[in-house]
C-alpha cells in the first residue's frame, strides 16, 4: 500500500513539469501566428543543442574508451598507432566547420522568428492600448469608425485570424505584458509606448500575466484573454462601447458616494480614474486582475474587505453596512 503511493507520488513529480507543455498559459502549446515563430524558434534551439550534446558526449565516451583499450593492450605505456597531434590537426577543422554551421543556423533562425513577431508592415486592423498599473490592467480599444476610445480592464477580447496591435505603457513602475499562448512578453515602461503585434489563430480563453515583478501583488497582476471570431468580437465591442444600465436603486446611490471617486461607470456621474472603469464590470471573467472568480459572492467580498483579498492594493476598505454591501453588490452584478 504504502509502495504504491510512494510510486504514483514519485511518477506525479516527474510528470509536473510537463503539465507546462500544454494549458491556457503555456507558450509550448501556440495558438497565434507570433508565439509559433517562438515556439519554432525554441524547437529548433531545441535539436541544434540536443543534437550537439550527444556528440560531444559520444566523443567523450569514444576518447575514454580509446584510453582503456591501449593502456590495457599495452601495459608498458608505449603508445599507439597515432600520435595526439595528428588526431587534434584532423579533427579540429571539423570541430569549427560544425561550430560554424550550428551557430549559422541558430542566428538565421533567430533572425527569422524576430521578423515574424511584428506582423503587419502598414496600418494594423485593430488597435489596442494597454497601461500596467499596480496591480491591474486598463484597457482601450481604438474605435476607427468614431476614432473613440472604448475603455475596459482586466480582460482583453481579440478577433481571431487579425493582428490586433497594442501600445503597451505604464502608469507606475514597470510591468510586462505576456499572453503565452499568442505571443511572447514585451515590458511596459512609464513614459514611453512598446507596440506588439497579437495574431491569434485558435478561438478560446487564455490567460495573459505581468511578467515584471512589480510589487507585492505582482502574482495577482494577471488578465484573461478571449479569442472570439470577428463578427463575435465586434458584438462585444459595440456592447462594451454602450453606456451603463440606468439605476436608481440604492446600490446606485451608495456607489455615487465613495466609489464614484475612483471608478467610471459610463453613463451615470461616477468618473473617477483611479481604478478600473465598472460600466460592464459583471460581463468580466474574474475581478481585481485574475484574483477571484466573478460571482456575486466574490463582489461583495472583494468591496467589504479588498486588503484581506489583495493585501497592499490601491483600493480602500471602505466602510459600507453588510446590507450597504450588499446593495452595492447587487448594484455591480447588474453592469453587465
Ligand atoms: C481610492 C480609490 C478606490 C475607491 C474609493 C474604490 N475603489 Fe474599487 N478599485 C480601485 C482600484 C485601484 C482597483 C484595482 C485593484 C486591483 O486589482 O489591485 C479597484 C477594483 C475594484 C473592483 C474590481 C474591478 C475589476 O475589474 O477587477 C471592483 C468591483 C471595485 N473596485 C468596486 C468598488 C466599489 C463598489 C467601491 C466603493 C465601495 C470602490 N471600488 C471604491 C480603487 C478604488
Ligand atoms: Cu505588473
Amino acid at each position: 500500500m504504502v509502495g504504491a503511493a510512494v510510486t504514483r507520488a514519485r511518477v506525479l513529480i516527474i510528470c509536473a513539469p510537463l503539465a507546462g507543455c500544454t494549458g491556457v498559459q503555456s507558450p509550448l502549446a501556440p495558438a497565434g501566428d507570433q508565439a509559433s515563430a517562438l515556439s519554432s524558434l525554441f524547437a529548433l534551439m531545441l535539436w541544434v543543442c540536443g543534437i550537439v550534446y550527444v556528440i560531444v558526449l559520444a566523443g567523450i565516451a569514444w576518447a575514454l574508451w580509446r584510453t582503456w583499450r591501449r593502456s590495457s593492450a599495452a601495459p608498458s605505456g608505449s603508445g599507439g598507432d597515432e600520435s595526439p597531434d595528428r588526431v587534434l590537426t584532423r579533427t579540429l577543422p571539423v570541430a569549427a566547420g560544425a561550430i560554424v554551421a550550428g551557430l549559422t543556423v541558430l542566428i538565421v533562425g533567430s533572425f527569422w522568428a524576430d521578423r515574424a513577431l511584428f506582423a503587419t508592415r502598414g496600418a494594423p486592423a485593430l488597435m489596442v492600448r494597454v497601461t500596467g498599473h499596480q496591480w491591474w490592467w486598463r484597457i482601450q480599444y481604438h474605435d476607427p469608425a468614431t476614432g473613440a476610445w472604448i475603455e475596459t480592464a482586466n480582460e482583453l477580447h481579440l478577433p481571431m485570424g487579425t493582428t490586433t496591435r497594442v501600445s503597451l505603457g505604464s502608469a507606475d513602475v514597470i510591468h510586462s505584458f505576456w499572453v503565452p499562448n499568442v505571443a511572447g512578453k514585451l515590458d511596459m515602461i512609464p513614459g514611453r509606448r512598446n507596440l506588439i503585434d497579437l495574431t491569434p489563430r485558435r478561438e478560446g480563453w487564455f490567460r495573459g500575466q505581468c511578467t515584471e515583478f512589480c510589487g507585492t501583488q505582482h502574482a495577482h497582476m494577471a488578465f484573461d484573454v478571449k479569442v472570439e471570431s470577428p463578427a463575435a468580437f465586434q458584438t462585444w465591442l459595440a456592447m462594451q462601447a454602450a453606456p451603463a444600465r440606468r439605476s436608481a436603486d440604492r446600490g446606485a446611490r451608495l456607489f455615487a458616494g465613495p466609489c464614484a471617486a475612483c471608478h467610471v461607470v459610463r453613463g451615470t456621474g461616477a468618473g473617477g480614474r483611479a481604478g478600473p472603469d465598472l460600466t460592464h464590470v459583471a460581463a468580466r471573467q474574474s475581478i481585481a486582475a485574475g484574483t477571484l472568480a466573478m460571482t456575486r459572492g466574490n463582489l461583495q467580498g472583494w468591496i467589504i474587505q479588498p486588503q484581506a483579498l489583495k493585501p497592499g492594493t490601491s483600493m480602500p476598505a471602505v466602510p459600507l453596512t453588510p446590507a450597504d454591501a450588499n446593495a452595492v453588490a447587487d448594484y455591480l452584478a447588474s453592469l453587465r
